[in-house]
């Protein structure tokens, strides 16, 4: 081989204080396993000499503990986008000790190469195969590898020897060109392959290859319970209803899925939801669920950025790559979560809320309007674009101590614009040409928990009194946050005080 073979440690010295890193993957999948883990030991013993030394991070997605925790466990972090999920980044985002911006995952790649953020530095990226032209066979997760390494001046390879080289022919890598020539992108179907099975990277930039043989260690997603699998039988009973009604065609259209618990237990429903006819995903994660729906015939198709599947998956899949390579493409962030082609396709997107509020703006980030939780992920970029955009959520969080249909969401990360439809295990409200008013009815007598019901109603009569088309009482708009906060359970507001 060509390039030097690097220890962690060795390749952690090409990175300097204050550099613009770009990390390959989506979610752990595809995430550098030994690089990230040298930086922040790197990180700490600069810092017991007392010098400085920080990186900006950028990624597809979230990462994974040996990339997001142990480069914030070293306070190695200065900036962090688009998308995280881990428990200490969360706490140094909270603190301020991390400045992080939550970003539309579609437009990472774009804005790096419209120069943004300044200049790339380094690209540590995760392959199963390299050849000696630099060209490579990329990882379970793809993100922003492409235009990381097209626009990084330095690029660090950890070939990952657990990874099967016949991973080839899984991924499909494109970067559009841009504006002022940009043109259309030219996929049709969600099993559209429109690039190259390998990304070709300049020999020149590669300064070394670090041998791993670690696998991605995603952790099973908790198993559906009773409130999941009401939400799960809502959202099937919903489409089956439109595909009765003609608004949905008979042959289905591609469906968009979000990460989490309540999300895979939905796809785990429309396993048996035999009424909808095997259908196509255009989504950016696939999960378990996704997998075991390929297995049983019921999702003929996945077009993904990431493969975010638990351990036991992931030999599932390896053992069955010539099935499963037929069945699933990875694509680079821009073009899997891409608004021209979700749009073209008419997605059917399917994402959760934090809560919800009556007249049907969403908070996906914010806990009680200031905490971050994860960020907004790709849930924009397919909402916004969506043929039928469904939101959906538990009724009641905390043992009824919160309920997620709210008076006025506490931060907004889709505004009732562009929402179709919102699920609870309550039921299904159909927002679709209602107006304010009229939408609030909906959600409160099809979504509210009947603990909140009342509740609702209450708020709603108060700000009806103020008159215009979306009635607020601005006083008592936010009451269900502030008693949450004063006495821990929402259910103790009372409105006679307004
Ligand atoms: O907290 O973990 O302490 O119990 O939020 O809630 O019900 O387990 O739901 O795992 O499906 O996650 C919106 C966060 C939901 C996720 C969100 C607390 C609740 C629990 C998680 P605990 P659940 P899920 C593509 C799409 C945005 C990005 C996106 C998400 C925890 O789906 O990050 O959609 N979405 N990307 O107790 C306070 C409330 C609450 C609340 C729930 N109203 N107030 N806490 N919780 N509601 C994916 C990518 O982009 C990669």
């Amino acid at each position: 081989m060509r390039f030097p073979i690097l220890s962690p440690e060795e390749a952690a010295e090409f990175v300097k204080n204050g550099d613009n890193v770009g990390f390959s993957g989506f979610t752990a999948a595809g995430t550098p396993k030994v690089v990230p883990v040298a930086i922040a030991k790197k990180a700490e013993r600069l810092h017991s000499e007392g010098k400085p030394f920080k990186i900006n991070v950028f990624t597809g997605a979230s990462t994974s503990d040996l990339c997001d925790g142990e480069l914030v466990r070293a306070d190695a972090i200065d900036k962090r986008t688009p998308y995280q999920s881990h428990g200490d980044l969360r706490k140094g985002i909270n603190t301020h000790k991390v400045h992080y911006f939550d970003l539309h995952l579609s437009e990472l790649a774009q804005k790096i190469r419209y120069g943004f953020y300044g200049d790339l530095d380094v690209a540590i990226i995760e392959v199963a195969d390299i050849k000696d032209d630099g060209s490579v066979i990329l990882g379970t997760g793809v993100g922003n590898t492409p235009t990381f390494t097209n626009c990084a001046k330095k690029v660090i390879i950890e070939l990952n020897e657990k990874l099967p080289k016949n991973l080839e022919g899984i991924h499909d890598i494109y970067v559009p060109l841009d504006p002022p020539v940009r043109s259309e992108i030219p996929i049709f179907k969600a099993s559209d392959r429109i690039g190259s099975p390998w990304l070709k990277i300049d020999p020149e930039k590669i300064v070394g290859i670090v041998k791993t043989s670690k696998l991605d260690d995603i952790k099973p997603f908790t198993e559906p319970d009773e409130v999941t699998k009401h939400i799960s039988a809502n959202v099937c009973d919903f489409l089956i209803s439109e595909i009765h009604k003609g608004i949905i065609p008979a042959t289905f259209l591609p469906i968009q899925s979000g990460v989490g618990n309540v999300a895979n237990a939905v796809l785990y429903g429309l396993a048996d939801a035999k009424e909808i006819p095997a259908f196509e995903m255009y989504t950016e994660v696939i999960q378990d669920a996704v997998l075991d729906l390929m297995k049983k015939g019921r999702c003929k198709f996945g077009s993904t950025c990431s493969l975010t599947i638990s351990e036991h998956m992931e030999e599932e899949f390896m053992n069955n790559l010539d099935f499963y390579k037929e069945k699933v493409c990875l694509r680079p962030a821009e073009i899997s979560n891409n608004p021209e082609v979700v749009r073209r396709l008419g997605v059917i997107t399917m994402n959760t809320a934090l809560e919800a509020d009556i007249f049907g703006n969403i908070n996906s980030t914010h806990v009680t309007g200031t905490k971050m939780m994860n960020g907004i992920g790709g849930s924009g970029d397919f909402t916004r674009n969506a043929y039928i955009s469904i939101f959906s959520c538990p009724s009641v969080t905390k043992g009824g101590k919160i309920s997620n249909i709210v008076p006025m969401v506490s931060h907004v990360d889709h505004s009732e614009h562009s929402v179709d439809i919102l699920i609870t295990d309550q039921g299904i409200a159909d927002l679709r040409g209602k107006d304010p008013i009229q939408r609030a009815e909906e959600i409160i007598n099809n979504c509210a928990s009947p603990d909140y019901k009342e509740l609702l109603r209450d708020y709603l009569k108060i700000a009806g009194e103020t008159g215009g088309q979306t009635p607020h009482s601005l006083e008592a708009s936010l009451s269900f946050h502030e008693e949450f906060l004063s006495t821990g359970d929402m259910r103790n507001v009372d409105f006679s005080k307004f």
